[in-house]
């Protein structure tokens, strides 16, 4: 396999498949029904968000992180040979890495969706995690190219391992022997060692990038041979999607190459909404999380929505609530001061009646009501229509 071209693409030359080299150009070539044939292939990068470091970011990935192994060399962890001699530094890695620790990331949701959708046609992936299957991907659909932790066996006479017994002894760290006691060889995972030939799986469909309408490369550093040459066997005008924190393997030198330089999940986030499909995928996602603890993100948000519209109709129970305590206030308040009105004008015409009766004229007492301009005998008799016909005030 040669190497690839790696100088990026010049932006002025137009793509050959793709309307635009961008994620919205991607979409569109999707949403016309032009990729129905999609390869993914991953690496350690899309499962790192999942708590599960890489191998080569620097700080963060294992490599650096493995000096507690007292190991002579970082790679010597997966080492056939060093296992044969000293198996007790994997089982200590393998117990912290083993699978049903890790909920899978909303990109291994999003290679759960292309499936679900039938436009997957395999996803190569290098990791050993299991997240995929986690995730609800069929096995069938993965081509594990590195192996995994699913099954197990001896690595002499190649007795497989019964799971639950491995899973006891992988918790405990205790390290588990060939149940044939005439072998009594070293268990190990079905993780490809280096020293070891990658499944037969892997050259089986080796083929399967060539019949690519669209290659989509995650979380990769595209480093480790053969994997690392699949991305050259996509055709020439096949789009290639690469979304990773870094660009890898010359992808971004061919006229349909698109590069996402970012973290996994915000990019398939910008894919997924781009394609409408967002929803379904955070949905999707959400149903991962139940096994360990987290509510559905849906039904969260539906919470929020309720609680939202809750506290919306809470406001105006309370606004309407105000307002007729207000009017009911205005109410109280007009009619007291009516009935303080009505007690004084009776008591100034009472007044005035016997003033009448005695002759006597009297300015108007200070506490009864203004008397209206011009008037002196019908002064308020506008206002209290109510009061005796015929008295006048
Ligand atoms: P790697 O060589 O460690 O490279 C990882 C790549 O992913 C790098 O280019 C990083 O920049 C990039 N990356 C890291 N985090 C993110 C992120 N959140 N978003 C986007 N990009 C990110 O790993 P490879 O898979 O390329 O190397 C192959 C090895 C790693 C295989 O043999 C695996 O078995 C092995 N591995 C697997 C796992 C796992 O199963 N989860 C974990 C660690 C190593």
């Amino acid at each position: 396999m040669g190497q690839e071209e790696s100088t990026p693409i010049d932006e002025s030359s137009p793509p050959f498949t793709l309307e635009t080299r961008t994620v919205e150009g991607l979409a569109k070539y999707i949403k016309d029904g032009r990729a129905r044939r999609i390869v993914v292939m991953s690496g350690a990068g899309i499962s790192t968000s999942a708590g599960i470091p890489d191998f080569r970011s620097p700080d963060t990935g294992l490599y650096a992180n493995l000096a507690r192994l007292n190991l002579p060399y970082a790679e010597a962890v997966f080492s056939i040979d060093y296992f044969r001699q000293k198996p007790e530094p994997f089982y200590e890695l393998a117990s912290e890495l083993f699978p049903g620790k890790f909920r899978p990331t909303i990109t291994h949701s999003f290679i759960t969706l292309l499936h679900r959708k039938g436009l997957l046609l395999k996803h190569f992936t290098q990791n050993i995690d299991c997240l995929d299957r986690e995730a609800g991907l069929p096995g069938e659909m993965t081509v594990e190219a590195h192996g995994s932790f699913a099954t197990q066996r001896c690595i002499d006479c190649k007795l497989p391992y019964p799971d639950d017994e491995m899973l006891e002894k992988v918790k405990n760290k205790d390290i588990p022997c060939c149940k044939n006691e005439s072998c009594n060889g070293l268990v190990k995972p079905d993780i490809v060692f280096f020293g070891e030939a990658l499944p037969a799986e892997f050259f089986a469909n080796r083929e399967l990038p060539q019949q690519a309408d669209l290659a989509i490369i995650m979380g990769s550093s595209l480093t480790v041979m053969p994997f690392a040459g699949l991305p050259q066997l996509v055709r020439e005008e096949t789009p290639r999607l690469l979304i990773n924190l870094e660009r890898v393997g010359g992808i971004g030198s061919r006229r349909d190459d698109v590069l996402l330089l970012e973290d996994c999940d915000s990019g398939v986030k910008k894919l997924a909404e781009a394609l409408g499909w967002l929803e379904e995928l955070e949905e999707m996602w959400a149903t991962t999380g139940v096994k360990f603890g987290v509510e559905p993100e849906k039904k969260e948000e539906e919470g929020m929505r309720k609680s939202k519209d809750e506290k919306l109709e809470d406001e105006i129970t309370k606004l309407t609530k105000d307002v007729d305590e207000t009017l009911l206030l205005c109410e109280k308040h007009e009619s007291r001061v009516r009935s303080d009105f009505d007690r004084e004008a009776k008591k100034l015409l009472e007044k005035q009646m016997k003033m009448g009766d005695s002759g006597d004229e009297q300015e108007g007492d200070d506490d009864a009501p203004p008397a209206a301009e011009g008037s002196k005998g019908h002064r308020l008799s506008h206002v209290f229509g109510h009061l005796k016909k015929g008295s006048s005030l």
